[in-house]
C-alpha cells in the first residue's frame, strides 16, 4: 500500500489532520489501534476555543457544533462560598467559547470521514513506524492475522500520550518536560440539568470541583481526588454528596442528581516533548503535549497542531515550499507553551495540595480575590481561556 500522507491515531487530532489534508487535495490513510465504538467511548474534553471551532467549519463538519453546542462568553469562580463570574466576552472584545463534547466532534470527523469514503483502519495492531529519518518513511501493523505496510512520504503522529509514535524516536533526539500532579480527577457524567448556564470552577478545602455540561439537559461534573484513588470506591451517591459539599450554597441548592452514565478517573500531568518533528515524522495533539484539563486546553492545542500541520504539509505538495514544514515544531512549541503556563497556573490556583499549607491557602484566596476584583487580572484570565490568538 502507498499514500501521501500516514496518520497514526483516529482522536480528534488525527480525524481533524485526515478531514485538511483531503480538503487540500492530499491522500492520507489513518491506522487506530482500537474500534470507533471505544474511541468514542473515551468522555474527555468540553469546551472549544474560536480557533477549533473555525478549524471543523473549514473541513465542513461544523453543522451540528453550531445546532447543539453551547455558546458561552463567561464562567464562574467560586471560592469561599461566594460565586465571581469572569465575563469573558466583555473582557475580550467578544471573544467566546463553544461547549461541546469532544465525543461529538471526533463522531463528527469520524462520519464525515466514512461519508467520503477516506481510508481508516481500525484495530490496527502492534503499528510500528520506520525509515521516518529517510524520504522514504513507511508503516507496518498486524491486522486479520497478516502484516501490513504502507509506503507513505510523511507520518503525523496523533496517537496520544501512550501513543507509538513519540516512542519511536531515539532518546538522544527529544528531551521531555513533565510535571505529574498529586491527584487526580473524577468525572461523572449524567443526564441531569447542569447547576448554572455556565461553567463553575470551584476552590474548596476540600479539593477543586467542576461544575460543566454537554447540553442543558446532559451534565459533566469533576472532582479533585486522591492519585491512588479508584473509580470502584465512588458510587454515585458518594460522588453528588462530595460535590455538594464543595460547592457555594446556591449551586449545591441547584444541584440534580441522578444516575451516572460514565464515571472516570483521570491522571493530571503536564508534559511536553521537543521538538516535535523528526525528520518525516511529525508529532501532533496528546502526542506531543498534556495539560491539565483545568484550563480545558488539551483538545484546543491538538486542533491548532493539526492546523499548522495540516498547511504545512499542503505547502509541500501544492506550492512545492517546505517553510511550514520547517518551522512547524517551533510555531506550536509557542503556543503549547503559553497552555501549558496558564493550565498549570490555573490548576495551582484551585486544588488542595499536599504542601499547601495554611500559608499556602491563604495565597490561593488572595490571588482569588485580586483576580475577580481586578479588571486587568480577570482579562488576562479571560484571554488565556478563550484562547491567545494564533
Ligand atoms: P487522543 O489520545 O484523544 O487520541 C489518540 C488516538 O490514538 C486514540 O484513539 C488511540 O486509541 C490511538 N492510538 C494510541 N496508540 C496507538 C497505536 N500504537 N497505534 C494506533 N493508534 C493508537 N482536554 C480538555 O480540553 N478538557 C478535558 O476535560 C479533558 N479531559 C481528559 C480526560 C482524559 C482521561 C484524557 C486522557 C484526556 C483529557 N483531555 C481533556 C485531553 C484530551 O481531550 C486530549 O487533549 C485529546 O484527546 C487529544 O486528542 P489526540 O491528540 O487525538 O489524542
Ligand atoms: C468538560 O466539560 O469536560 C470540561 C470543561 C472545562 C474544563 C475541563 C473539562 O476545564
Amino acid at each position: 500500500m502507498r499514500t501521501q500522507v500516514a496518520i497514526i491515531g483516529a482522536g480528534p487530532s488525527g480525524l481533524l489532520l485526515g478531514a485538511l489534508l483531503h480538503k487540500a487535495g492530499i491522500d492520507a490513510v489513518i491506522l487506530e489501534a482500537k474500534t470507533p465504538d471505544y474511541v468514542l467511548g473515551r468522555i474527555r474534553a468540553g469546551v472549544l476555543e474560536q480557533v477549533c471551532v473555525d478549524l471543523l467549519d473549514e473541513v465542513g463538519v461544523g453543522a451540528r457544533m453550531h445546532r447543539e453546542g453551547l455558546a458561552h462568553g463567561g464562567f464562574d469562580l467560586a471560592f469561599g462560598g461566594q460565586r465571581h463570574r469572569i465575563d469573558m466576552k466583555t473582557l475580550t472584545g467578544g471573544k467566546q467559547v463553544m461547549v461541546y463534547g469532544q465525543t461529538e466532534v471526533t463522531r463528527d470527523l469520524m462520519d464525515d470521514r466514512a461519508a467520503k469514503g477516506l481510508p481508516t483502519i481500525y484495530e490496527a495492531a502492534s503499528v510500528s513506524l520506520h525509515d521516518f529519518d529517510g524520504a522514504k518513511p513507511r508503516v507496518r501493523w498486524q491486522k486479520d492475522g497478516a502484516t501490513h505496510e504502507l509506503e507513505c512520504d510523511f507520518i503525523a503522529g496523533c496517537d496520544g500520550f501512550h501513543g507509538v509514535s513519540r516512542a519511536s524516536v531515539p532518546e538522544s533526539a527529544i528531551r521531555h518536560y513533565e510535571r505529574v500532579y498529586p491527584f487526580g480527577w473524577l468525572g461523572l457524567l449524567s443526564d441531569t440539568p447542569p447547576v448554572s448556564h455556565e461553567l463553575i470552577y470551584t476552590r474548596h478545602e476540600r479539593g477543586f470541583a467542576l461544575c460543566s455540561m454537554r447540553s442543558m439537559t446532559r451534565s459533566r461534573h469533576y472532582v479533585q481526588c486522591s492519585l491512588d484513588d479508584k473509580v470502584e470506591n465512588w458510587s454515585d451517591e458518594r460522588f453528588w454528596t462530595e460535590l455538594r459539599r464543595r460547592l457555594d450554597p446556591e449551586a449545591a441548592e441547584r444541584l440534580v442528581t441522578g444516575p451516572s452514565i460514565e464515571k472516570s478517573i483521570a491522571p493530571l500531568r503536564s508534559f511536553v516533548a521537543e521538538p516535535m518533528r523528526f525528520g518525516r515524522l511529525f508529532l501532533a495533539g496528546d502526542a506531543a503535549h498534556i495539560v491539565p484539563p483545568t484550563g480545558a486546553k488539551g483538545l484546543n492545542l491538538a486542533a491548532t497542531d493539526v492546523g499548522y500541520l495540516g498547511r504545512a504539509i499542503a505547502e509541500h505538495y501544492n506550492e512545492k515550499s517546505d517553510a511550514g514544514i520547517d518551522s512547524y515544531s517551533e510555531r506550536c512549541l509557542r503556543r503549547i507553551w503559553r497552555a501549558e503556563r496558564f493550565s498549570w497556573w490555573f490548576t495551582s490556583l484551585m486544588h488542595k495540595f499536599p504542601e499547601t499549607g495554611e500559608f499556602g491557602e491563604k495565597m490561593q484566596l488572595a490571588e482569588l480575590d485580586y483576580l475577580v476584583n481586578s479588571v486587568a487580572a480577570s482579562t488576562a484570565m479571560a484571554e488565556n481561556y478563550v484562547g491567545l490568538p494564533l
